[in-house]
Formats: structure tokens, C-alpha cells, sequence
């Protein structure tokens, strides 16, 4: 039996199958060969279950969707071996460093081997170099235009390294998370810091464990973890490790008696913590990570040791806030933006939930880049308990995602009233996701726009635009009367495309005029609106879209990290279009004239 280097996670194997497709792509394989692999990573990246258990289970890989022959073999060994021969292979012609340029917005794989080849560049440092030496402006096919465009793509990169986005953290730590809760003597696991305010990228993860006495058996169990390549053990109640991936993991042992206090501590943020630290000394209480301590009248607080004083709380979290006059305050709150002041006046939001959302109003079919068919997005979506959904496909400037063109769209909406009827238990809304062209017009002429249920606009080209001639296009576009809803509105993907030059706040006073929506894009890659701005909306009374932009019945579950988000912008079901009824979501349709 092959020993097994280290626990490795779905996204760890999508991971290594993405790097084969890449370096694939940059010796120039056969492009359906890429394509396998791709559709592989797709299936990989979705699955509920880790490969891992299935393949020690013996089942057979090849009945996922998209896993063939090859791509199967290629998992169990690298879950056997901890590496794939023939990514191997391919290694030795072409270092694995290259994959990270190609991440670079505007850097493909054909560029890239030019890089390699001719000005032997393997890593982002060494395009950096190349770049300021001049040397890059004299390739064939790189001119003083693509240049300037790797330089900003390399500034973009620059100031994302290092925080993964949430859901591959998510993903990342799940091995681990079941490894602690086996931990001896456990009585209770909680992921604290940015993961549990739910940020959407995490600099690093703070775990709780609950447990009695001597903590050190737990530590050594967590720094035991199959899948660190690090581990630092300090002391009997902390140690961290770092795992394959690079994530570094930090935990806490603490006794019950102290763990809301622990909780409210290693959750943060930091600025929180100094917010509700300033409040406590004002009522002459101390507030730490063990508890909340009256501080003795005659006694300066500079002269007291952690636990001295008399303890008044730190058992449970709302123990702690309530010692301190406060109501217990959501995690995604505490940012110190006003929330413990809200948390004293009795006035914290009711927050959204995933249950209060009634419809997704974003997702595609086969009718254009989605995965499956109409029907089987209505059915999931009626699995998750959904009063309605919107079809959304792409419109025809989109040529390469197969966009509708008037004539197709009109068939499509021949397979909706089909679909109507297969799944009544649902509404089924006839839409399009319309492109706004690079001057501000729709890509659908009118009086098909006048037929759909509901329009959906959105920007998929011409990024690069200035902030004038980019805020005047989406302006323009969103003053035709029959627009509803402006998507993923700043065409930001996090740590990989800037969001474009846009005056969001000119937009938003725009859509509260035009009496137009905006989406809050629930995708973690996106997550478009950013909180800032859903904030904004919210007090500008612009109503706010979560939508998954699903392409698949999976993609349909991203819904979590849109309410996640909207939570982090103070948002209430009343200031989210798709918790209404379907009745009450017609009559907010029909509020123009069209
Ligand atoms: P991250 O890891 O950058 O995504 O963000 P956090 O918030 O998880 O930060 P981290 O891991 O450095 O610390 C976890 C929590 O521990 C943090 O949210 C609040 C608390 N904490 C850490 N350092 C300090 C500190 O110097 N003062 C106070 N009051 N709290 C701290
Ligand atoms: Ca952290
Ligand atoms: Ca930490
Ligand atoms: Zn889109």
C-alpha cells in the first residue's frame, strides 16, 4: 500500500487536474483531452461528498458525471500516491510556476510558453523582472498594449496573495474540521475569526475546541493532522498548522467555563473587540478572551492580572454581551460599524436569512452556457422549497456562450410554457440576461424585451472602459423602460479581475430613480455587489437580487454565501426583492409601464 503523503481535499485534486489541463494547454495537447479534464474539474469542484471517502470505499468514479476512464485512474492515484505520473511528465517540460501566470488577467497559455521559452520566465517574480527590463515589449506578439495590461494584472495579483476567497476555505478545512471533532476529550469545535463573520477571502483560520483539564492530547492530535505539512505545537491550550495548501490553521483549547467569552475573542474583529472593550471599561468591567471581570473600585485595572476581579460572565457568548448591556450581535456584524451601539439601543437589524428567500432570480440553461436543461433547474429549484425562478440565458452579443437571439428566444419560450406545465409546483419566469453593449444599448431589440417577465442587464465586454464612458453606459442602459434588475454590476471576480471603473454610487442614485434592482451575485467568486456598495443600496432604498447565477443544479447553493454577504451589509428581508411572494414579485414587475 502507498503511503499517503497527505489528506487531500477536493479542491486539492481539482487543484492537480486543473494544473495538468494548464500545463496540457501550454504544450499544446489535444484540445478535447483539456477539455475532459476541465469538465472533470467542474464535477470535482461540485461534489457533496470527499473523493477520498469514496475511493476508500471502493466505488466507482467513472459514474460522476464528466469522470471517464483516464480522469478516474488519474484521482485514485493521486489520493494513493499523493501525485499523478503523467502530470509529472508534463512537469519536466514545463514547470508547475507557469500555471500561476496564467491566473494573470490576459496572460493564455500561448503567451505563457513564450514567456518561458524565450525569456525563460517560470514564476510571477520573474515576469515582474522581465517586464521592468524591457524585455517583454520585444516579444513577438506582446506590444506596448498587452504590457501595460500584465502590469496592471500583476498589481491585481499583488494585492490578493495570500487570502483565499471563503469557499475554497471552506472546502480546504473540511477534512480537518472532522479530524477534530475526533479529537479525545472534545466536547465541542467552532471556527471562529473571518470564516465565522463570514468575510469572503480568510487570511487565516482560528479554531475553538472545547475540553476540561489538560489540553495537550488535543494539540497533538490537531498538529497530527494527515494533511498538515507544518505543525507547531505551543503548549498544552494552542498550536497551528499549515496545510498542503497553504492555509494556515490556528487553534485554541479552552475550558467551557470560558468558551463564549474564547468565542467572542477569537471571532473578533479586532476592531470589535476594542469596541466593546472601551464600553466595558466605562462600567468599570474587564472584558477577555477568559471572561468578563468587575474591576474592584479602589483597584487600577493596569495592576490586575487576566482573570482577577470578580467573574460575572464568559460561559456563553450572550452571557458575555449581556454583562457588557448589550444584545448578542451576529458575527457577520462585528466589523465595529455601529453595531455596538445598535446592540446597547435595542435597534440591531433582523438580519435575511436563507430561509426568508422565496426565488433565485439569476441562472442559466442549455438554452445557453448552463449545464442542464430548463426543466431540471425548475425542479431544483422547487426541491429548495422555491416559490419561483428566472431563466436568465444570454443574449446574443454573447456569441461565444451561445446566446438568444430574438428567434431563439422565442423558442425557448415555447420550452417554458412546456416546462410550466411539467413542474407547476414553481413560476417559471421567461427572461434573459441582456448584454449591455459597449455604448449603453441592450443586445435584444425591444418588443422582445417588452415580452420577457422580467430583464436582467449586465456588462461582459469591454471591461477596460474610463469611469465617464463606463458609468454612462450602464446609466444609459439601465433608463430603457423595460430594464428590472442590473447584475453582478461591477464585473469584479475576488483576487482575480478588478471590478470595472464604475461610479457605484452614481448608479445606485440612479436605480433608486429608475425604480430598478440591483443584484448582490451570490457566486463566492464574485459576490457582485461587494457589502459596501449593497449597503449603500440599502439606504438608498434600492431594492437588492440574490441570485446564484447558477449554470448548474449545484451552482443553485451558492445562494448561502449571498445571504452571508448580505447579512455583512446590514441587509433585512424587506430590503431583498426575491423574499417576496411570487404575487407580490409580479406586481413589483409590473410597476412601469412597459
Ligand atoms: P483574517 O485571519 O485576516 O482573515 O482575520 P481574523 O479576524 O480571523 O484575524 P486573526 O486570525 O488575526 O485573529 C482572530 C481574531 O482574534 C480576531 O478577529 C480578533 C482576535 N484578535 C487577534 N489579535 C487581536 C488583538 O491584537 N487584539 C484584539 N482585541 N483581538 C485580537
Ligand atoms: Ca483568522
Ligand atoms: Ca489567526
Ligand atoms: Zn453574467
Amino acid at each position: 500500500m502507498p503511503r499517503v503523503a497527505h489528506l487531500l481535499e477536493n479542491l486539492d485534486v481539482a487543484r492537480e487536474l486543473t494544473l495538468l489541463a494548464d500545463l496540457l494547454e501550454i504544450q499544446g495537447a489535444n484540445p478535447f483531452r483539456i477539455r475532459a479534464y476541465r469538465n472533470a474539474v467542474n464535477t470535482v469542484e461540485g461534489l457533496s461528498r470527499p473523493l477520498h471517502e469514496m475511493v476508500a470505499a471502493g466505488e466507482d468514479l467513472t459514474e460522476l458525471p464528466a469522470i471517464g476512464d483516464n480522469v478516474a485512474a488519474h484521482i485514485v492515484e493521486l489520493l494513493q500516491t499523493g501525485s499523478i505520473d503523467r502530470l509529472r511528465e508534463v512537469e519536466a517540460e514545463f514547470p508547475r510556476s507557469l500555471v500561476e501566470l496564467m491566473a494573470l488577467e490576459g496572460l493564455g497559455p500561448k503567451k505563457a510558453r513564450k514567456l518561458f521559452e524565450e525569456l525563460g520566465v517560470r514564476t510571477i517574480d520573474d515576469l515582474a523582472r522581465a517586464l521592468d527590463s524591457g524585455k517583454v515589449a520585444t516579444l513577438e506578439g506582446f506590444g506596448e498594449k498587452s504590457v501595460t495590461k500584465l502590469r496592471h494584472a500583476l498589481e491585481v495579483h499583488r494585492k490578493h496573495a495570500g487570502r483565499p476567497r471563503l469557499d475554497e476555505v471552506e472546502q480546504l478545512i473540511g477534512g480537518l474540521l472532522e479530524h477534530m471533532r475526533r479529537a479525545p476529550g472534545a466536547m465541542g469545535l467552532e471556527v471562529a475569526g473571518s470564516v465565522r463573520r463570514r468575510k469572503e477571502t480568510i487570511g487565516d483560520v482560528d479554531l475553538l475546541v472545547q475540553a476540561e483539564g489538560d489540553g495537550t492530547p488535543i494539540v497533538e492530535h490537531f498538529t497530527k493532522f494527515r494533511g498538515a505539512v507544518r505543525a507547531e505545537a505551543a503548549g498544552p491550550t494552542k498550536g497551528s498548522i499549515v496545510l498542503g495548501s497553504g492555509l494556515q490553521v490556528d487553534l485554541r483549547v479552552v475550558p467551557k467555563k470560558s468558551f463564549g467569552a474564547a468565542l467572542v475573542y477569537f471571532t473578533g474583529s479586532k476592531d470589535h473587540n476594542v469596541a466593546i472593550r472601551t464600553r466595558a471599561v466605562r462600567d468599570k468591567l474587564r472584558v477577555n478572551e477568559w471572561g468578563v471581570y468587575r474591576v474592584p473600585a479602589d483597584v487600577d485595572p493596569a495592576t490586575l492580572g487576566p482573570t482577577d476581579g470578580k467573574r460575572v460572565a464568559g460561559d456563553t457568548e450572550e452571557s458575555v454581551y449581556e454583562a457588557l448591556g448589550l444584545a448578542w450581535i451576529p458575527p457577520e456584524l462585528r466589523e465595529n460599524r455601529g453595531e455596538v451601539q445598535a446592540a446597547a439601543d435595542g435597534t440591531l437589524p433582523q438580519l435575511v436569512e436563507l430561509e426568508d428567500l422565496r426565488g433565485d432570480l439569476q441562472m442559466h440553461s442549455t438554452w445557453s452556457d448552463g449545464k442542464a436543461s430548463i426543466e431540471v433547474m425548475a425542479r431544483a429549484c422547487a426541491e429548495r422549497g422555491y416559490e419561483y425562478l428566472a431563466i436568465t440565458d444570454h443574449s446574443g452579443a454573447m456569441a461565444m456562450l451561445e446566446g438568444l437571439d430574438p428567434k431563439r428566444a422565442r423558442k425557448q419560450w415555447k420550452e417554458i410554457e412546456q416546462v410550466r406545465e411539467q413542474v407547476p409546483e414553481i413560476e417559471i419566469l421567461r427572461s434573459a440576461e441582456v448584454d449591455i453593449l459597449k455604448c449603453g444599448t441592450l443586445d435584444m431589440p425591444d418588443d422582445v424585451l417588452e415580452e420577457l417577465d422580467l430583464v436582467l442587464i449586465s456588462i461582459h465586454s469591454f471591461f477596460d472602459l474610463d469611469k465617464k464612458r463606463m458609468t454612462d453606459r450602464v446609466l444609459k442602459a439601465m433608463s430603457h423602460p423595460t430594464v428590472d434588475i442590473l447584475a453582478h454590476p461591477t464585473g469584479r471576480k475576488i483576487n482575480s479581475r478588478e471590478p470595472i471603473a464604475l461610479d457605484v454610487q452614481a448608479v445606485l442614485e440612479a436605480a433608486a430613480e429608475l425604480s430598478v434592482a440591483v443584484e448582490l451575485n451570490a457566486n463566492p467568486r464574485r459576490l457582485d455587489l461587494s457589502e459596501a456598495h449593497v449597503h449603500r443600496a440599502k439606504e438608498l432604498g434600492v431594492p437588492v437580487v440574490i441570485s446564484t447565477d447558477a449554470h448548474a443544479p449545484a451552482g443553485l447553493d451558492d445562494m448561502r454565501y449571498g445571504i452571508d454577504q448580505a447579512r455583512r451589509a446590514w441587509l433585512e428581508a424587506k430590503d431583498v426583492l426575491n423574499t417576496r411572494t411570487a404575487k407580490q414579485l409580479k406586481k413589483w414587475l409590473a410597476r412601469k409601464p412597459k
